[in-house]
Order: structure tokens, then C-alpha cells, then sequence
């Protein structure tokens, strides 16, 4: 999520309560337009890193892997078009979690040879939050990669609500991240435990 994800509610407050509901990561990720950069940016990622710290839950930045490295985030994310895995693996190190953009098992194969500790795949249904996001392509490569990688830890991304949730823990996610679902909702807090139902129900625990 990032500073503009939502037209009603400010950001620190969907944060907070997410983070009540029981969201075990966050990924700032500043894009867009009228996105924040420079020392409004970086006030902004102080904030939500303190927010975060605060219930003990991993902060993970987005592309920028200067802010990450200069404000000692938890991980980075990049995607195929960013910087190379290998190449961010080597600017953070060992401690940071690397999270990678696939899209394929070969892509998923480079991912972890370049160190990632876990894979981000989607959009897996329709986004409006990423312009530009590819076509949906639904879970069938998800199943392909976790049938090759079945340590690999997936996360499900794109359009990802609780209602549609379950066949992406079906799947074999160990994660669904989301934007619009939790940042948009009347209740944060109940919209997240209601992801979290959607995990029991769909792997039938
Ligand atoms: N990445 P929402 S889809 C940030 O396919 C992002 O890699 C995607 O937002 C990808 O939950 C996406 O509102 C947008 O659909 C997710």
C-alpha cells in the first residue's frame, strides 16, 4: 500500500487497523501519480516503519532499495523490470527479505537462484491498483510453481478479495497481498480477519 490507496481514509489509519486485524507483513509500495518522493517519502516510510515495528510485523519496501537500505527496512520487493534479484540480494545482503515478482517457473527458478526468499505471482484476477498490471492469469501457474518449488513460499497478488480468496490458497499460497480489498474497506479490521478465514477455509484447517 502506499500514501494514496485510498481516497477517504488516511494511511496510517488503515495501517494501524490492519495491523489490529492481524496482517503479518507490510509492503510500502509508492506509486502513481501524486506519489511522494524525496524527504516526503522518506518521513512517510519512517511512519509506516514505526507503525509497524510497533505491532512487530516485517516492513518491506517496494523497488526503492536505497530507502530500504538507508532506513534499515526488514526486505525489499522487485519486480522483473527493476533492478536484477542478484543484483538487489547483493546492495541488502543476507538479513533483508527478498521478495520477487514472477510470473513462470522459470522465472521463479532465477528467483530463488538470485536469493529470494519468496515470490510474489499475479495480478491473479483484475486490478484497477496497478497500471500496469499484465492480464489476469488466474492460479494455474501458481500451482505449476509450487508443484516444482514446493518449499518456495508464494504470494498471491491482484484483485484478491475474501470472497475469491480460498482458490488462492487452494492454489498453494502461503500469502495473499492486497490493496484495494483492505484499503478501501468500511472495516479494516473485520476485512482482515476475513482474509484470514478465507485461509482456513481454503486449505480446509
Ligand atoms: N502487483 P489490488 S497486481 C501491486 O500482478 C500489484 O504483480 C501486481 O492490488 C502483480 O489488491 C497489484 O487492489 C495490485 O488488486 C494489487
Amino acid at each position: 500500500m502506499g500514501s494514496r490507496n485510498s481516497e477517504t481514509k488516511d494511511p496510517f489509519t488503515i495501517l494501524e487497523e490492519a495491523l489490529q486485524g492481524g496482517i503479518t507483513h507490510f509492503q510500502l509500495r509508492e506509486k502513481g501519480s501524486g506519489a511522494l518522493t524525496g524527504y516526503a517519502l522518506r518521513n512517510f516510510a519512517l511512519r509506516c516503519q514505526q507503525v509497524c515495528q510497533n505491532y512487530s510485523v516485517p516492513f518491506i519496501v517496494n523497488d526503492d532499495v536505497e530507502l530500504a537500505c538507508s532506513i534499515d527496512a526488514d526486505g525489499v520487493h522487485v519486480g522483473q523490470d527493476d533492478e536484477t534479484a542478484f543484483q538487489v540480494r547483493q546492495l541488502i545482503g543476507e538479513e533483508k527479505l527478498l521478495g520477487v515478482s514472477v510470473h513462470s517457473v522459470e522465472e521463479a527458478r532465477l528467483a530463488i537462484q538470485a536469493g529470494a526468499d519468496y515470490v510474489g505471482m499475479g495480478p491473479v484476477f483484475g486490478t484497477t491498483s496497478k497500471a500496469d498490471a499484465k492480464k489476469p492469469a488466474g492460479v494455474e501457474e501458481i500451482k505449476a510453481v509450487k508443484r516444482e518449488y514446493p518449499q518456495l513460499p508464494i504470494v498471491g497478488i491482484g484483485g484478491i478479495i475474501p470472497e475469491n480468496a480460498d482458490q488462492v490458497w487452494r492454489a498453494g499460497v502461503s500469502g495473499v497481498a492486497v490493496i484495494s480489498a483492505i484499503a478501501n474497506a468500511k472495516d479494516v479490521v473485520e476485512q482482515v480477519k476475513a482474509f484470514q478465514l478465507s485461509c482456513k477455509v481454503g486449505i480446509g484447517r
